[in-house]
C-alpha cells in the first residue's frame, strides 16, 4: 500500500475506547524499546507520527493509527521494562491481554524483537500465543543497522532457531535506513486481499 494518509485515530486502554467503524487491524508488540513505533512511522512513511523515544515505556496506551481508511496499526504498550512499578506493568500486560483476546477485527499480531539478541522467554510467551491463536507468525527483527552484514546472518539464525520460525517469517528491518519495509508491506498486503476476498 502506498501511504499518503495515517492520522491517530483512537487512543485506548479498555474496549470501550476502541475504534468501532470494523477495519482490519494489524498490532505490534514486543518489549519496551525494541522499535514498535518506529516500525509504524517507516511503514506511513511519517517521521513522528507515533511518538517514539530512547527510554523504554514510551507507548503506555494503545494507539490505534488508521491508514488511509483502509486498516489500523496499533501500537502496543512494551513489555518486560523493569523500571515502571510491578502494578503499572500488571495493568499494561492486562491491557494488551484484553485487548489481543477480544478483538474481532485483528488480522495479524506481529512481534518485533532485537535483530542483535536472542529471544527472551517473554518473546518466546508472546510467539505461542500469537500461534496459539491461529495466527501465522510474522516477526520483525529490529535494528539490524547496528550490525555488519556476517554478524546480521548468524544473529537471524539464532532468531529462526529460537523461536522455531521459516525464513520467511523473518522480517530483518531498520528503522533507520528502511531495509526490509518492502517486504514486510507485501506481507501486509497480502493478508489485506486475503481479507478482502473473505469478506466478498
Ligand atoms: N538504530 C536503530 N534504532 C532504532 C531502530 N528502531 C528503533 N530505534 C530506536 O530505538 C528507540 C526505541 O524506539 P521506539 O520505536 O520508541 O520503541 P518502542 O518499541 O515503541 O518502545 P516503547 O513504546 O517504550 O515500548 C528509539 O530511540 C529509536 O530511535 C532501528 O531500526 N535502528
Ligand atoms: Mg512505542
Amino acid at each position: 500500500m502506498n501511504v499518503n494518509n495515517a492520522y491517530l485515530a483512537a487512543v485506548g486502554v479498555k474496549e470501550e475506547q476502541y475504534p468501532t467503524n470494523e477495519l482490519p487491524e494489524i498490532a505490534f508488540a514486543g518489549k519496551s524499546n525494541v522499535g514498535k513505533s518506529s516500525l509504524i512511522n517507516a511503514l506511513v512513511r511519517r517521521k513522528a507520527l507515533a511518538r517514539t523515544s530512547s527510554q523504554p515505556g514510551k507507548t503506555q496506551t494503545i494507539n490505534f493509527y488508521n491508514v488511509e481508511e483502509s486498516l489500523y496499526f496499533v501500537d502496543l504498550p512494551g513489555y518486560g521494562y523493569a523500571k515502571v512499578s510491578k502494578s503499572e506493568r500488571e495493568r499494561w500486560a492486562k491491557m494488551i491481554d484484553d485487548y489481543l483476546h477480544t478483538r474481532q477485527t485483528l488480522m495479524q499480531v506481529v512481534l518485533l524483537v532485537d535483530g542483535r539478541h536472542e529471544p527472551s522467554a517473554n518473546d518466546r510467551q508472546m510467539l505461542d500465543w500469537i500461534r496459539s491463536f491461529g495466527y501465522e507468525p510474522m516477526v520483525v527483527a529490529t535494528k539490524v543497522d547496528k550490525m555488519g552484514k556476517q554478524q546480521q546472518d548468524k544473529a537471524l539464525k539464532l532468531i529462526r532457531q529460537s523461536l522455531s520460525l521459516s525464513s520467511h517469517q523473518l522480517f530483518p528491518f531498520s528503522a533507520l535506513n528502511k531495509s526490509g519495509l518492502e517486504d514486510i508491506w507485501e506481507a501486509f498486503d497480502q493478508m489485506l486481499a486475503a481479507v478482502a476476498e473473505g469478506s466478498e
